[in-house]
C-alpha cells in the first residue's frame, strides 16, 4: 500500500493522493491487493486509472488532520486555570519600587511608602512581604504576587543584607519541592517561587556600589534578575547612556548574568531578540501612578514645571521596554527558566543532599544553598 501511495504521490499532490485512494475500493474491492498489483506488475497502468478520475472537488481538504486544534484546547485550559506570576522588588527605600509595580499593572498593586518617624521608616531587618492580587484582562486571569523587601540596603552596615532574600527564595523552592515529592501530591502545586527579581539601582550616574555587585552576583545564580535604573528622570540623557554602559561593563567584569541569560537562548531567533535586550540593559525607568491629560490623551506620567514625563513614551524613558519584557514578550520564558533552570538546580542539590544524609555523610541546612 505504501508503495502505491509513494508512486502516486510522485505525480499528484497530497490531496490528489487521498482522492485516488477513495476511487480504488470501487474498482478492486480491496485497497491492499489493488495497490500491490499496480506496482508489482506495471506502474504505467496507474496512468489510465488516474486519467479516469472524476473532476476534483476542491472544497474539502481530506489531508487535514486537525493537529493545530491543540492550540485552542491549550488556550481554553490556560484561560480556565489562569496564570501565576511572582515578582520580587529589591532596592533601597524610596527608589520607586511600589510606584513601578503600580505603573506596570496600572492598578494599586503595591503599597506606597508611608512616611513615619525615622525609626519606623527604616526597619531594622529586611522584612519580606508578599501581596497577591487577582488581575483580569480580556478574560485572562492572573494571580500576581508582588514580593517587597523593605529595608534592603538601608542600614549603615549592609554586609550580608542579601542573605534574607536568598533564604526567602530558597524557602519557596523548598516548599515546591516538598509538595512535588509528596506521595499524595496536589494536581496543581501552588507556585510561590520567585519568577523574577527587579533590582533597583539608585540613579547615581557613577557606577555600581559594592552592595549592588554583591547582591546581583549571588542572586543571579538562583533567580532571574532584571536590573533597572530607578528614577531615571533625575539623569540627563548623556548621564543615562554613560551609566547604562558603565553598569553593563561592571556586570560583565563581575560575571553577573542577568535575565535574559545568554546561555539559555534556545535558538538563533531567540539569540537575536535577546541580544538586543542585553544591549539595552539596565532599563532606565520612570514610574508613576498618576494620570494626566496630554494632547487629548490620558496617560501615566510625572508632571514637572517644564512638562510631563510620559512613562510609556520610549522617547522619555525605557519603562515600555521593561513592561514588554516582563509581560508582553518574555513572561512565559521567565517562568520557564525559573522552573527548568533555577528550581531544577535547587532540586538536584537538595536530592543529592538527601542521599548523602541517608548515607550519614551530611546534614541539611536551609542556608547552605547560598552560592
Ligand atoms: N522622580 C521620580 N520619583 C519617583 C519615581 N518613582 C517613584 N517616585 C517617587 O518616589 C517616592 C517613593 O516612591 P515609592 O514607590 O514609595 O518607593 P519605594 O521604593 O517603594 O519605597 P519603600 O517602600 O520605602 O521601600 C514617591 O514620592 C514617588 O512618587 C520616578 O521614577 N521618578
Ligand atoms: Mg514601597
Amino acid at each position: 500500500m505504501s508503495l502505491l501511495v509513494g508512486g502516486a504521490c510522485e505525480r499528484l499532490s497530497g490531496s490528489d493522493c487521498v482522492s485516488h485512494w477513495r476511487i480504488e475500493p470501487e474498482q478492486t474491492g480491496s485497497e491492499v491487493i489493488s495497490s500491490h498489483s499496480y506496482n508489482s506488475s506495471n506502474s504505467s497502468m496507474a496512468d489510465p486509472v488516474i486519467s479516469e478520475m472524476p473532476p476534483e472537488k476542491p472544497s474539502v481538504d481530506f489531508s487535514y488532520v486537525g493537529i493545530d486544534a491543540i492550540l485552542e484546547q491549550m488556550r481554553r485550559k490556560a484561560m480556565k486555570q489562569g496564570f501565576e506570576l511572582n515578582i520580587m522588588v529589591v532596592g533601597q527605600s524610596g527608589l520607586g519600587k511600589s510606584t513601578l509595580m503600580n505603573t506596570l499593572f496600572k492598578s494599586k498593586v503595591s503599597r506606597k511608602s508611608v512616611m513615619g518617624t525615622a525609626e519606623e521608616r527604616i526597619p531594622k531587618t529586611i522584612e519580606i512581604k508578599s501581596i497577591s492580587h487577582d488581575i483580569e484582562e480580556k478574560g485572562v486571569r492572573m494571580k500576581l504576587t508582588v514580593i517587597d523587601t523593605p529595608g534592603f540596603g538601608d542600614q549603615i552596615n549592609n554586609e550580608n543584607c542579601w542573605q534574607p532574600i536568598m533564604k526567602f527564595i530558597n524557602e519557596q523552592y523548598e516548599q515546591y519541592l516538598q509538595e512535588e515529592i509528596n506521595i499524595n501530591r496536589k494536581k496543581r502545586i501552588p507556585d510561590s517561587r520567585v519568577h523574577c527579581c527587579i533590582y533597583f539601582i539608585p540613579p547615581t550616574g557613577h557606577c555600581l556600589r559594592p552592595l549592588d555587585v554583591e547582591f546581583m552576583r549571588r542572586l543571579s545564580k538562583v533567580v532571574n534578575i532584571v536590573p533597572v535604573i530607578a528614577k531615571a528622570d533625575t539623569l540627563t540623557l548623556e548621564e543615562r547612556d554613560f551609566f547604562k554602559k558603565k553598569i553593563r561593563e561592571e556586570l560583565r567584569a563581575n560575571n553577573i548574568d542577568v535575565y535574559p541569560q545568554k546561555e539559555f537562548d534556545e535558538d538563533t531567533e531567540d539569540r537575536l531578540i535577546n541580544e538586543k535586550i542585553r544591549e539595552m540593559i539596565p532599563f532606565a525607568v520612570v514610574g508613576s501612578d498618576q494620570e494626566y491629560q496630554v494632547n487629548g490623551r490620558r496617560l501615566l506620567g510625572r508632571k514637572t514645571k517644564w512638562g510631563t514625563i510620559e512613562v510609556e513614551n520610549i522617547a522619555h524613558c525605557e519603562f515600555a521596554y521593561l513592561r514588554d519584557l516582563l509581560i508582553r514578550t518574555h513572561m512565559q520564558n521567565i517562568k520557564d527558566i525559573t522552573s527548568s533552570i533555577h528550581y531544577e538546580m535547587y532540586r538536584v542539590r537538595r536530592l543529592n543532599e538527601n542521599n548523602m544524609q541517608a548515607n550519614g555523610l551530611s546534614e541539611h541546612h536551609p542556608a547552605s544553598h547560598e552560592i
